[in-house]
């Protein structure tokens, strides 16, 4: 398969003006006849992407075209010297009750529980007939669908405009739709099922009356509540805070069980993975609603970033990924502490894109080439797509900000655009924006080194800073980056701050000077995490529980806990630091702070995880020595601080169930404090933990206990893991907790999975299973990494490669960090991966096997 280069881009010959699909739906086969109206734009063959159909007929303005007619390849068919203006009928049959790709038209469930549903992005919808698959062509769409009635269920995007029986055929009907909008075909959707409806309405600032409809299947119908106010939420959101109002009158979510990721923004048509949108206090943790919330917000937003606004190619994902992401953190954290939400969402950042960036995967928020697209649905181009809108948004302030996203959506609204076109819109008040596109095309983690020095005669403190990020092979050497870091200064005497700056480091190495300072201050830098950067920062143990007790932010308080906690664990790498300053800062803060603000007290309780640890290790990384150091601190934590998990523990009773922030703090918060006392050997916490489980009002309660009671091998905890399964066996998300849960087990082994794996209620065909198995496995590096374990792992992927090449590479991108491995596992590794690479044939797998084995 070959390659992809953004430096080859060419503007379509043809661009599509409409196209009448026709989709009918029989027990083994589907046929989709298109009529598409194309008219010329550039001298140019019409090139027509389709894999894995039959082609039954051609037909160009009206004469069918022979095989000498065109020319028909792998994945594509070329017609050339086609006359200006052209109709091309095209008949082709696709099997979607075989498609365990989940890509295209495929069937989800089984037996007499199925339903037909899409997806297209990014190239799925050449599954579904031959067209002009790409986003810069943009169309407007009709869609007949046809099906048998034990369907009900018929949906395509935009408006209906007929429903009705067959003359000829009385158990078959067809419904009709046609979206005003113009689109491109990633934003294909139809949905063919039994399925049960919320409905519910929003009038829009433009007074548009707007139905909102959630279909899920009839037993998950009363889980749609939460997404549905989320819904709402986010309308309203997206007008207040960017002047976007919703533009069709029909806007619908529908819940489907196998889905390779969690959502997709089809227009006026959102497909939810189950797990993404279902919500109720009973089967659903406080975290996973909180990101249904996000999910649905995310994909609404994208109805104005990324959908009326869309990629010019797909080399620009960012541009619709990295902003809709910013908007959602933005909108999530309007919902709960602003300090909370960006401390999760730095944490994520930490723990998989500098994870990403640091390996052999490691590419430019905007790649410059691909095989495979679906490859580079990825943290970087999300997560690191987001910050860096964060950046610029943070050095225009906010009115600047909106000036410039009024802009660009005033300038771009219809097309398919760039990043420079992005940065051009963003860049009318301040010409320097421009300049963030080296954020764009560079990989790598910058890291950001300081130290001060204060001068007492001249009452100035000098802060030097300098940048430096790694040479990623294949790339030309690093650039400097503007780099804003939000300064704050505070007096050693009082606590209180005497400054406040955003400096902006652009070059390699900057010296920033404060006047008038009467005494040394203490600094903190990059507060809120105001750059994707690593730093490191000349501070002492005693500076860091400084600001500990005197930051006023508390994303900048959690992120002081985990410098010390980082200097403590990564010893070898470089830090020394002993505990003790740690621990006296967490027994001071801990008690004042669980009253005031329960989630974040919980936060700074955060020892990293071991994945998260070894994405900092760069050689010789042992896992079971990280688990150790890790274990060995959270044993001296819950030890040290022993005496306060009782009182906590009491201060914090099981209420009757509400959704407000300070009642998830709450259960959060007492979920730690349940492990802490575990881990401290606390006589009664046992009991604690089987009354929590047998008393709870809701998921995050039962959950917590349960997974403590397996965690510390509770005598009991087998009869709560099979009281847990009896009670929730007919719910397919709970049933994927109850796996998940042993799967990461901190006693876990390659034996444990394979057991899970034979399970009756495992399934290959559902990646939410495939995943709380496999992937909640990956959180024990000290099982992944034997022989036995990394074995099992490519044995899955080697399984998954055919059947669905999207998620097996997925599951073959975490192992990306085997180079840095001790050379005994390493070598281990280095062979399986060879194995590997000798057994699969998805273009999906071998692509990142080949980034990941450094090829
Ligand atoms: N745009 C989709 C992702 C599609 C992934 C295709 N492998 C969901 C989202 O980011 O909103
Ligand atoms: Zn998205």
């Amino acid at each position: 398969p070959s390659k992809i280069n953004l430096k080859d881009y060419k503007k379509p010959s043809f661009d599509v003006e409409t196209v009448d699909l026709n989709i009918k739906l029989f027990e083994e086969f589907a046929q989709v006849d298109s009529t598409l109206k194309m008219v010329r734009q550039t001298a140019g063959d019409i090139v027509l992407f389709g894999e894995a159909l039959e082609l039954i007929s051609i037909s160009v303005n009206g004469e069918i075209l022979t095989a000498e007619h065109y020319q028909q390849d792998d994945d594509k068919l070329t017609i050339s010297n086609a006359p200006d203006e052209v109709v091309l009928e095209i008949q082709v049959r696709i099997c979607p009750q075989t498609n365990t790709a989940l890509e295209g038209l495929y069937m989800a469930g089984s037996g007499d529980d199925t339903m037909f549903v899409t997806q297209c992005e990014p190239e799925g919808f050449r599954k579904i007939t031959f067209y002009p698959d790409r986003p810069d062509v943009l169309a407007i769409f009709t869609t007949r669908l046809e099906a048998d009635k034990r369907y009900p269920t018929l949906l395509a995007n935009g408006n209906l405009v007929e429903f009705g029986e067959l003359v000829n055929a009385p158990d078959r009907h067809y419904a009709i739709w046609h979206d005003p909008t113009n689109k491109p075909s990633y934003l294909f959707a139809c949905v063919v099922a039994d399925l049960d409806v919320l409905t519910d309405s929003y009038t829009t600032s433009e007074g548009r009356d707007v139905k909102l409809e959630v279909y899920a299947k009839s037993a998950d119908i009363d889980k749609c509540d939460v997404g549905m106010q989320a819904l709402k939420d986010a309308m309203e959101w997206d007008e207040v805070n960017y002047g976007r109002p919703y533009d069709l009158d029909r806007y619908m979510i529908v819940a489907v069980s196998q889905f390779n990721m969690g959502a997709m923004e089809n227009k006026g048509l959102n497909i939810f993975n189950t797990a993404c949108v279902l919500s109720s206090p009973e089967t659903t943790t406080d975290s996973r609603s909180f990101s249904v919330k996000a999910i649905i917000a995310h994909e609404y937003f994208h109805n104005w970033t990324g959908n009326r606004i869309t990629c010019r190619d797909w080399f620009q994902l960012c541009l619709k990924e990295g902003f809709t992401v910013y908007r959602d953190q933005s909108f999530s954290a309007d919902q709960q502490s602003r300090a909370v939400q960006r401390i999760d969402d730095v944490a994520t950042l930490r723990a998989h894109q500098f994870a990403e960036d640091a390996g052999p995967l490691a590419h430019p928020v905007r790649p410059e080439s691909f095989v495979e697209i679906n490859n580079f649905y990825t943290t970087t181009v999300y997560e690191k797509g987001a910050e860096i809108v964060r950046m610029i948004a943070n050095t225009l302030g906010p009115d600047d900000f909106r000036k410039g996203t009024d802009e660009y959506f005033r300038r771009y609204d219809g097309q398919a655009v760039t990043v420079e076109d992005f940065l051009s819109a963003l860049s009318i008040t301040d010409s320097k924006i421009e300049n963030f596109i080296d954020w764009y095309r560079q990989p790598g983690t910058p890291v950001v080194s300081g130290h001060q020095s204060y001068d007492r005669a001249a009452q100035t403190l000098t802060i030097t800073l300098s940048q430096q990020t790694r040479h990623v092979s294949g790339f030309s050497a690093p650039k400097p980056l503007p780099i804003p870091v939000a300064t704050a200064l505070f007096d050693q005497d009082s606590g209180d701050i005497i400054a406040e700056r955003m400096l902006l480091l652009d070059q390699a190495t900057q010296s920033f000077t404060f006047e008038n300072v009467s005494s040394e201050p203490v600094v903190s830098l990059l507060r809120d995490f105001s750059a994707p950067v690593q730093l490191n920062y000349d501070y002492q143990d005693e500076d860091l529980a400084f600001l500990l007790k005197h930051e006023t932010n508390g994303f900048n308080r959690w992120q002081v806990t985990q410098m010390l906690v980082n200097r403590i664990l990564l010893q070898g790498q470089g830090s020394k630091s002993s505990p003790q300053v740690y621990l006296s800062a967490l027994a001071q803060t801990l008690p004042e702070l669980a009253a005031e603000d329960a989630m974040l007290a919980a936060r700074l309780l955060d020892i990293p995880s071991a994945q998260e640890l070894a994405s900092a290790i760069h050689k010789d990384y042992d896992p079971a020595l990280v688990k150790a150091q890790r274990e060995g601190l959270y044993q001296l934590v819950a030890d040290t601080l022993k005496d306060q998990w009782a009182v906590l523990y009491k201060q914090l009773p099981m209420q009757s169930y509400k959704d407000s922030p300070e009642a998830r703090g709450t259960r959060a918060l007492r979920n730690v404090v349940l492990d802490m006392a575990l881990t401290a050997k606390i006589e009664d916490a046992a009991v604690w933990a089987q009354q929590q489980y047998d008393n709870a009002s809701c998921m995050t309660e039962r959950f917590g206990a349960l997974k403590v009671m397996v965690n510390h091998q509770v005598a009991s905890a087998d009869a709560y893991l099979a009281d847990f399964y009896e009670r929730f066996n007919s719910n397919d998300l709970v049933i994927d907790l109850w796996f998940s849960v042993q799967a990461s087990a901190d006693t876990v082994t390659a034996d444990t999975i394979e057991s899970l794996i034979a399970h009756t209620d495992f399934d290959w065909n559902t990646p939410n299973r495939v995943r709380s198995v496999i992937s909640a496995f990956t959180s024990q590096p000290t099982a992944l990494w034997t022989a036995e374990g990394l074995s099992l792992y490519t044995g899955v992927i080697k399984k998954l490669d055919d059947a669905n090449p999207v998620l097996a590479s997925r599951l073959l991108q975490v192992l990306a960090r085997w180079n840095t491995l001790a050379e005994s596992h390493r070598q281990m590794a280095h062979d399986q991966l060879l194995e590997l690479q000798k057994q699969v044939s998805s273009k999906h797998v071998l692509e990142s096997l080949n980034s990941v084995l450094g090829a």
